[in-house]
């Protein structure tokens, strides 16, 4: 077989929710990628970042096949032994008292949004049924219905209605408009992603989150963090966040936690917040199972034993300087922070975003335009400068196509 053959058979067996670019990938290594036809790609997507520690890495590997031979899931209707060590690996990591854990984001997302509420009426005492919850325009958080009941995109939200009210929308990156809306007395949280990622990279003014974070305590309102993209090294520091030092009330994380290797996602918060929850009100039956526990703690010792946040750092400014620099026509914007960057095209004789992905294909890099016109450079965080080097090479000689 193939790659047409792999696509028609998803074309005619599968549901249309997505529409992938037109490689068929079968073997991962680091940050490369292998199709069905031996073709080698830099792999400049990362599974949405979370392959940070870059594809099939062997700790992981061993990690999960280790486990999986022993016990893979208990449910949480008993105790198993490795999901007490993860929860504290994670308190102790991450600097809280407890952690809750799921295994998509948008699970990890809906568990805040219920700690919210049930901290909003049990502890802040708003009345039952009233508790809001602000968010921001261009907010990305999950595919639910009540997480898209809080989105500004069509084609995130619409005809999935009736939506889940108690949402206040607010445009990202504004103070005032923040200001005023914590205001409100039954605003129990506020739900923020440190760097907007699906909405195109966008990264809020300097102090922003920090000024974010004091009105939260002007008016005892929980900040939320949602870092299930921007976390785990990606942009740099451990956390969105820490580049400016804010510590969310409720910690999201999913995706890198666990390296591409297993689903796995987790709330974390102090006991004020996470004992709102009591037994028998929430829950999973995969949530807190053993390979996660294992994978989860593998997949961020690797973060820092391979010093990951300091290699974003470093590969992002040089990513970011060689395109800024780079004389196309198609570049109209390169922003980002670490290696969460993304290149703003400008669309040129009826070529777009989508075009200069299918060439840079071609070319051996691949990567997914969102919202049209951008696309989204998010390689995984071992990248070495010479690979580097070579996948900036192959993107220029994409982009010299359209000259
Ligand atoms: C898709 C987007 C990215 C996320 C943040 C929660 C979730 C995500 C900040 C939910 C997930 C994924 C979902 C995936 C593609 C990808 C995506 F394009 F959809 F928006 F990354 F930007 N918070 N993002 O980024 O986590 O339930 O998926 O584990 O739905 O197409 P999930």
């Amino acid at each position: 077989m193939v790659t047409q053959d792999f696509i028609q058979r998803e074309e005619q067996f599968g549901a249309h929710n997505y529409h992938p670019l037109p490689v068929v990938l079968e073997k991962g290594e680091g940050v490369y990628v292998w199709d069905v036809e031996g073709r080698r790609y830099y792999d400049f997507l990362s599974a949405y970042s979370a392959v940070n520690q870059g594809h099939c890495h062997p700790r992981l590997v061993r990690a999960l096949t280790n486990q999986a031979s022993k016990l893979a899931l208990t449910s949480r209707a008993f105790y198993n032994n490795k999901l007490g060590e993860w929860e504290e690996y994670m308190a102790a990591y991450f600097g809280y008292h407890r952690m809750l854990p799921m295994n998509s984001g948008a699970e990890g997302v809906e568990t805040a949004l219920k700690l919210a509420r049930k901290w909003g009426y049990k502890v802040k005492g708003i009345a039952r049924e009233k508790a809001k919850i602000v968010v921001c325009n261009g907010n990305f958080h999950g595919r639910t219905i009540t997480i898209v009941s809080m989105s500004s995109d069509p084609d995130s939200y619409n005809e999935y209605g009736p939506y889940t009210p108690g949402f206040v929308n607010i445009p990202y990156n504004d103070v005032v408009a923040l200001e005023e809306a914590l205001s409100d007395p039954d605003v129990a949280a506020l739900l923020i992603e440190p760097i907007q990622a699906e909405a195109g990279v966008y990264v809020p003014a300097d102090g922003f989150l920090k000024t974010a974070r004091e009105l939260c305590d002007q008016n005892n309102v929980l900040f939320i963090a949602d870092e299930i993209q921007t976390g785990i090294a990606r942009t740099g520091k451990l956390l969105a966040c820490d580049h400016e030092n804010v510590k969310p009330d409720v910690l999201i994380l999913g995706k890198a936690i666990s390296g591409g290797m297993y689903p796995v996602s987790c709330v974390l918060a102090n006991d004020e917040i996470m004992l709102t929850i009591k037994p028998g009100e929430h829950g999973s039956t995969y949530g807190g199972n053993p390979i996660a526990a294992v994978v989860a703690m593998e997949a961020l010792q690797i973060i820092k034993d391979e010093k990951l946040a300091q290699n974003a750092t470093k590969m992002g400014e040089i990513f970011r300087q060689e395109m800024r620099d780079f004389p196309s026509p198609m570049i109209k914007e390169v922003r980002g922070k670490g290696l969460l960057n993304a290149v703003t095209i400008e669309p040129k004789n009826g070529k777009t975003a989508w075009d200069v992905c299918l060439t840079m294909k071609e070319h051996g890099v691949i990567a997914k335009p969102t919202h049209g016109d951008i696309i989204r450079f998010t390689p995984p965080l071992v990248i070495s400068e010479e690979q580097l080097g070579d996948a900036l090479e192959k993107i220029k000689a994409a982009l010299k196509e359209f000259d």
